[in-house]
């Protein structure tokens, strides 16, 4: 059975209420292909979560961009995966690198995260990438093996996760990879899944593409059969979103 095209928002920290209503409506007034066809979900900052939840049309989602690794508690600052459930968020992005690199999450914090939301319910966008001096190591696969293992050796149902793969480089910089990179790190991937955890995994589950996506150049990689979808930051903003969603279709 073939992969459903997954497309997510991420707001990153950005927004006002007023700005937060505008992207909605355009994206409420927006034509796009049946929610059959293909995932769309926004992730804005967590205190917009229940305005975007209330006003979002019902076959899009609402993902947070974080939690906390365990149950809450004295954790100042944290929200947790109980939180999210109980508000009915059903995904959280974990791992972006924007975290791994300012917060310092290293791969195991990030694994030990994705297993605890998926215990309590949540799916998961898991975000993995190397940055451009890795790359230019050659340690591409190496990096993104790594970041994937570090979830591999702590769950076993892969059914309610994402894979994010963002390299570091592309993120708001406006140099995408090209549709090329981009299929050979997913294509690797899969491979990894498929040696490492399964070949039912690797073949079901979706890697989408993160960095710099745009309007413009969605449909290209959108093509490249190891591209399941994207996580886009910056367009996810802007009415171009609407052509994301669509660049499968
Ligand atoms: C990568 C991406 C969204 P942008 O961080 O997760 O952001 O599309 O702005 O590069």
């Amino acid at each position: 059975m073939g992969r459903k095209f997954f497309v997510g928002g991420n707001w990153k920290c950005n927004g006002t209420g007023e700005e937060v209503k505008k992207i909605v409506s355009t994206l409420n007034d927006g034509k796009v292909a049946s929610s059959d066809v293909v995932d769309v979900v926004l992730s804005p900052p967590f205190v917009f979560l229940p305005l975007v939840k209330s006003l979002l049309r019902p076959d899009f989602h609402v993902a947070a961009q974080n939690c906390w690794v365990k149950k809450g508690g004295a954790y100042t600052g944290e929200i947790s995966a109980e939180m999210l459930v109980n508000l009915d968020v059903p995904w959280v992005i974990l791992g972006h690198s924007e975290r791994r690199a300012l917060l310092n999450e290293s791969n195991e914090f990030v694994g030990d995260k994705v297993a605890y939301a998926l215990s309590k319910g949540l799916k998961v966008i898991a975000c993995v990438g190397e940055t451009l001096e890795q790359r230019e190591a050659g340690a591409t696969m190496d990096v993104v093996a790594s970041q994937t293992k570090a979830i591999a050796d702590r769950i076993t149902d892969w059914s309610n996760v994402v894979v994010a793969y963002e390299p570091v480089w592309a993120i708001g910089t406006g140099k995408v990879a090209t549709p090329a990179q981009a299929q050979e790190v997913h294509s690797e991937l899969r491979k990894w899944l498929q040696k490492n955890v399964s070949a039912e995994v690797a073949e079901s589950t979706r890697i989408i593409y993160g960095g710099s996506v745009s309007g413009a150049n969605c449909k290209e990689l959108a093509a490249q059969p190891d591209v399941d979808g994207f996580l886009v930051g910056g367009a996810s903003l802007k009415p171009e979103f609407v052509d994301i969603i669509n660049a499968a279709t």
